[in-house]
């Protein structure tokens, strides 16, 4: 490797490292005032239950009213690493480079997790670490929840923000009445 070559890819990598930490914070913030916040499971009035494949999830369209707390029992079926996320259209596309970004450092093969590339520092105190509140990241045959409260009623949808899958067609609505 030369010099220049691996300064580029230093440089790409410390400007990856930033961007994932940007986006973490974002999203941490940008969530509750957007699309909702994360709610405790006494409060949920509901029990969704979710089964993601690939590349497709079961149901495609949630109902729910303004304010409502749904337990989501979210499960993969599939043979790949799915998501299922809650957010705006905007919040799907900045998430899907945080995730290219962990296929390209190996953190997502195909139908595994690698948990200790996840955790790796990258360089600045920030990790490939996958722990939003308003996302699950399931490997095939997990099965996790979610409790969200719907508290506003902007354009929200669930999707799989792993390379390629929402261009698939891994999204869904959430349709807020
Ligand atoms: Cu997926």
């Amino acid at each position: 490797m030369t010099v220049t070559k691996f300064m580029v890819t230093a440089a790409a990598m410390s400007l990856s490292a930033a961007a994932f930490g940007a986006g973490a914070h974002g999203h941490g913030h940008g969530n509750g005032a957007v699309t909702g916040e994360p709610a405790d499971a006494s409060e949920a009035t509901r029990t969704v239950a979710v089964a993601m494949y690939d590349n497709y999830y079961e149901p495609e369209i949630i109902e729910v009213q303004k304010g409502e707390v749904v337990r989501f029992v979210v499960e993969n079926h599939g043979q790949l690493v799915h998501e299922f996320n809650i957010g705006t259209p905007d919040m799907h596309e900045a998430h899907q480079a945080e995730m290219s970004m962990m296929v390209e450092h190996g953190v997502i093969q195909g139908g595994k997790i690698n948990h200790d590339m996840m955790a790796m520092d990258m360089g600045d105190g920030h990790s490939m670490k996958h722990d939003d509140p308003n996302s699950v990241l399931l490997e095939p045959g997990q099965s996790q929840e979610l409790i969200w409260r719907f508290s506003s009623d902007t354009n929200i949808e669930f999707a799989c923000n792993v390379p390629g899958h929402y261009q698939a067609g891994m999204y869904g609505d959430v349709t807020i009445k």
